[in-house]
């Protein structure tokens, strides 16, 4: 008896000792049963596969979606994606046939066909190569004509569009994104200094009305994708590049840096909230504005009020984002834009002494609060966004705690951590040039004071 090939498939015969050929031509009961029972292990698998980490297998939609998509960019795109895929099917489908039709047909019938003379080859017929390479041709138009098509049409804000569009500028950083506004007057001081608007991981732009993203980066290359927009496009130090999205109506999108660009790459992340009007023009009112200032009244205390001092200890590695948040981002967002309801103006005060004391203010901007760094993300109106460090954690007091606790256990070589250039960070870099020392170290009523003054910042 002739062994099987050790092929993947055979693999399964020697486990099973079913040697199925070329003992009997026919499949026998048994075989058979083993086959099936192969089958539907591996489907077992992979169902089980599609299970885990609670992904399900069959939902499109998730948050990074390109199969969902929500404005005129990213349906260009997939427009071309199912295209190729259908080109794709019909050569799988041509092929298959055709292979499956000699393989049928020209099978060993009998022992004695093994030892038999090949069929007579189809090798060197013109006819037959020459249909190929006009099929092949054919092909590669069909991809070709739409790819040219996309590519002119989502490189920039479409003609008629042009005069409307409205202008963002965002720039790459190890690992978080700024957004600026030059079209728009934000306040510096109260004495009338104006500078252009800039914000941070959170990418707010007016819905229905094509937005035309000039895209710069700080240090290394980075890549800019809103998978349910449009994107990607690289970030390119001293490179001017663009990119043209927009948004079919008011809407709370995910974003990712999609080049990798050192340790926290993969959760260097963004949102886009897309607003109607309206809505665009109050926030963009608010955001001139100078950091909110709360004054303590009399009456408060200096301690830390029960809510606060309870502030929970986050555990290691749990998740950074809630439900309610995760299923109704855009209602979450909304809720944050007005002051919380129990704010402790005292505890807020001390917070902002906290803050001035640990050179917060080297790397973060609060206009109003003598805060004028400009290497880490604006916090003017920090309390106004529904996320932190780069889109990787929801801003709740737990979070943000967790965050300024220890923001290198939060995100790998974290630049608050280890400084960025100049600015020493939580450590500071030793004269020798080797290791570090702790330059900022917080205490539990230091964090739970940061905590109250950052959240107050609308
Ligand atoms: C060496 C400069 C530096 C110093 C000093 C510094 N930070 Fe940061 N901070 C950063 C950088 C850089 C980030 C962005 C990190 C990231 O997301 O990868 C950041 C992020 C943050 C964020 C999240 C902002 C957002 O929108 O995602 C908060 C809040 C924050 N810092 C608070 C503080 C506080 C409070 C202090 C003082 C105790 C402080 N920082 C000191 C550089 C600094
Ligand atoms: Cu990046």
């Amino acid at each position: 008896m002739q062994k099987p090939s050790p092929t993947l498939l055979a693999f399964g015969d020697i486990a099973y000792q079913t040697f199925s050929f070329p003992h009997d031509h026919m499949p026998t009961l048994h075989s058979t049963i083993a086959r099936c029972a192969r089958a539907a292990a591996a489907l077992a698998g992979v169902v089980l596969l599609a299970g885990c980490d609670k992904i399900n297998f069959w939902r499109m939609d998730g948050h990074q979606s390109t199969i969902v998509v929500e404005g005129p960019v990213a349906r260009e795109q997939l427009d071309l994606f199912i295209i190729t895929c259908w080109v794709s099917l019909v050569i799988f489908i041509v092929v298959g046939a055709v292979l499956a039709y000699a393989t049928f047909k020209f099978r060993a019938r009998s022992a004695d066909d093994e030892h038999a003379e090949p069929p007579p080859q189809g090798h060197g017929n013109p006819l037959i190569e020459l249909s190929l390479i006009v099929a092949s041709v054919l092909a590669l138009v069909v991809i070709a004509i739409p790819t040219m098509k996309g590519i002119w049409n989502t490189y920039d804000v479409p003609e008629a569009e042009r005069k409307d569009a409205y202008e963002v500028t965002a720039t790459g950083y190890q690992w978080w994104f700024k957004f600026e506004y030059k079209s728009e007057t934000a306040m510096t001081d109260a004495k009338g200094g104006k500078t252009p608007l800039i914000t941070a991981n959170e990418l707010v732009i007016p819905a229905g009305r094509a937005v035309r993203i000039h895209l710069r980066s700080f240090d290394v290359i980075h890549s800019f994708w809103v998978p349910k927009l449009g994107g990607k496009v690289d970030m390119i130090p001293n490179r001017a590049n663009i990119l043209y999205l927009k948004a079919d109506k008011p809407g709370y999108f995910w974003g990712q840096c999609a080049e990798y660009c050192g340790d926290s790459h993969a959760v260097m992340r963004f949102r886009v909230i897309a607003l109607d009007k309206k809505e665009f023009a109050e926030w963009l009112e608010q955001q001139a504005q100078l950091g909110r200032t709360v004054t303590p009244s009399i009456a408060s205390t200096p301690a830390p009020r029960g809510q606060f001092a309870a502030l929970r200890q986050f555990k290691e590695n749990e998740a950074g984002i809630t439900i309610a948040y995760d299923t109704e981002p855009l209602k979450a967002w909304r809720t944050k834009q007005d002051p919380e309801k129990n704010e402790d103006p005292a505890l807020i005060a001390q917070g902002r002494e906290v803050f001035k004391k640990n050179s917060c203010a080297n790397c973060h901007t609060i206009r109003g609060h003598d805060a004028g760094g400009v290497t880490a993300p604006d916090l003017t109106h920090f309390g106004s966004r529904t996320t932190l460090a780069g889109g990787l954690l929801e801003n709740d007091a737990t979070q943000l705690r967790r965050w300024i606790h220890d923001p290198l256990a939060v995100k790998p070589g974290n630049k608050m951590h280890f400084g960025v250039g100049a600015m020493a960070g939580y450590v500071k870099k030793n004269d020798s040039g080797k290791g570090y020392t702790r330059n900022i170290t917080l205490t539990a009523d230091d964090e739970v004071a940061l905590v109250a003054y950052l959240h107050s910042l609308k």
